[in-house]
Parts: structure tokens; sequence; C-alpha cells
């Protein structure tokens, strides 16, 4: 019989983990990857009696790997906040499934433990982006306001580690990331022992530094596009550097292109102000998403003009 925890790599999946294994220690292989690697579970093959514990990937991508553990004799525990789908209707199948918008797959895993290890969860739901709910799941542990900050940045940057296209763009493997926080109870004591929060505070303060140095290709009230270079810091930096000109620039759409051999890969953000646009303007460039934040996979450089003025038409007025 066998163990796995299968988890996003980004500060939600290994804060969830974490507080799992601070209850229940134990010897586990660790399936994980870049925040954007959903496709965890298709990397396991479970047998009859191994126990999968699934984190913060939606069910909905992992419904065949699912389903495949349990049709092998797996049990599967499944605690996730993304869109599920339909549950599997299987007693092998246990699921902590809640798709609240304030909510993330550490504070269901908080809730499950009643709270016990509630530091991790605050981290977890910083680097969210849940703000709030951080707040909120701290007001009793009564931090003063410096503590909070800490929090508030370790989450950050646990969560910035995750970006990339592959692990090799990481600056830690996100199981070795666990790996190093897992004798941790306390935030507080991880931030001030280890090194690994001032490297990757420093290291993304650093990506976002090279990126903001780029000149945009062009830039008028109604749209701006910048384009990064084939390189690692660009895949780990184009969502920061993306949200950074949405925020200073509401009333602009903002292309992020990222070099990528004889293709871009694009990403596309309605302005704040009417966030209307995107998805139609990608899908015509066989990508897709939503109406506010879209993206191409694989522009081929050929079309790039002509995605350029597409763009440009699209948010003229
Ligand atoms: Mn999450």
């Amino acid at each position: 019989m066998k163990f796995y925890d299968i988890f996003n790599g980004d500060a939600d999946g290994i804060c969830a983990l974490h507080q799992l294994r601070l209850d229940t220690p134990r010897e586990s292989e660790l399936v994980t990857g870049v925040k954007r690697d959903t496709l965890l579970t298709e990397r396991v093959a479970a047998r009859a009696g191994d126990c999968l514990t699934v984190l913060d990937i939606s069910l909905r991508a992992n419904a065949r790997g699912v389903e495949r553990a349990l049709a092998d004799g797996a049990e599967v525990h499944y605690f996730d906040h993304h869109f599920a789908g339909e549950l599997p209707q299987h007693p092998r199948f246990h699921g902590y499934i809640d798709t609240a918008h304030d909510v993330c797959t550490s504070l269901i895993v908080d809730r499950h433990l009643s709270g016990k290890f509630r530091l991790w969860a605050v981290v977890a739901a910083f680097g969210d982006n849940l703000v709030e709910s951080a707040i909120r799941a701290a007001q009793p542990l009564q931090l003063d306001h410096t503590e909070l900050a800490r929090l508030h940045e370790l989450g950050e940057a646990l969560n910035y580690n995750a970006y990339g296209e592959t692990v090799d763009d990481l600056h830690y493997h996100p199981a070795d990331l666990y790996r190093a926080l897992a004798p941790y109870r306390d935030p507080r004591h991880f931030i001030y022992d280890e090194p690994v929060f001032e490297v990757l505070k420093h290291a993304g303060a650093e990506d976002l530094a090279r990126a903001e140095e780029l000149p945009l290709l062009f830039a008028d009230e109604h749209a701006a596009a910048v384009v990064l270079p084939d390189a690692a810091w660009s895949r780990r930096v184009n969502g920061v550097h993306g949200n950074r000109l949405a925020q200073s620039a509401p009333g602009r759409a903002h292309a992020v292109l990222v070099a990528r051999g004889d293709c871009y890969v694009i990403s596309v953000r309605a302005p704040r102000s009417r966030p209307q646009g995107a998805e139609a303007l990608c899908s015509a460039f066989g990508g897709g998403g939503r109406e506010a934040a879209a993206g191409i996979n694989a522009l081929p450089a050929a079309e790039l003009d002509s995605f350029l003025a597409a763009f440009r038409a699209a948010f003229r007025h």
C-alpha cells in the first residue's frame, strides 16, 4: 500500500498539504508541478489499497485520473476550491469541495482540522490573493501588523515560485519547497530560520525590475503591449507584470507577449474599467479564456502584426 500526496505547486497547494501532514505525518510520494500543471492525477498509477490525497487542482480536469484510481481500487481524498463538475459517487471517494469565491484549499483543510495549523492557512490565503479571507482567518490569532505583513509576503513569495512553464523555470521545485517548510509548525520560524523566503522575495523583485525596464511595444490611452524575451524569468514574471500594468492604467487594455522559439505566448487583459473583449480577440487567433482575461498559447511570429492590429482595433473605444 502506497500513499500519494498530489498538490498544486503554489502557496495554497503546498500549505494545504503541510497542514494535513503536520496533523497526520506519513511517508508519501509527492506529485506536483508548476501552477498551471493541473492534470496531476494522470501521473499516478495507483493500485488497490493505495491512498491518494489531492489538493488544489480542479476535479473537473482530473475526473479521468480520479475515476481510474477508484476503478483500480485506490482511496481518494480530494480537497479543492475550483469548479468541480459532478462528484464521483463512490464509497472510496471523499470530497471536500467548496467553490465559494472567498475560500481557498488551505482554508478548506483548516476547517477540516478545526483551525489547528491556522497560520499556514493564513499564508495560503494571502498567496491566493484572498486578502480579506486571510485577515479574517488570522483574527483569533491576534497577530500584530508586522507579523501579518510578513505572512502576507511569505504567501506571495511561495505563490510566485510556482509560475513558469515547467519546473526548470522555478527557483525551487515545489516538492523541495514543501520539504523545506515541512519541519515548521509556525511560518514565522520558517521565515527567520530558512533562507527560502529571502531568496524568493529578492528573486521576485529582481524579475519584476527586469520586466519594468523593458520599453512597451506601444502604448496609448486605449491599449499597450510589451514583449518579454524567451527566458525563464519572463515565464515567471509575465503574470505579475501584466497585473501591475493593468493596475497602473485601469482604462487601458494590455497584451503581454513572451517569445517562445518562433512563437509568442500571449496574455490579454481587457481594461479594468470595461472588462470585456479579451476572449473574442484571443479565440480569433486560436486561444481562449474569459471576457476580462484571455490568452493564446502559441501565436506564430508571422501572425504578430495581424494580432497587434486586431488587439488595437478591439479596444479602440
Ligand atoms: Mn488555490
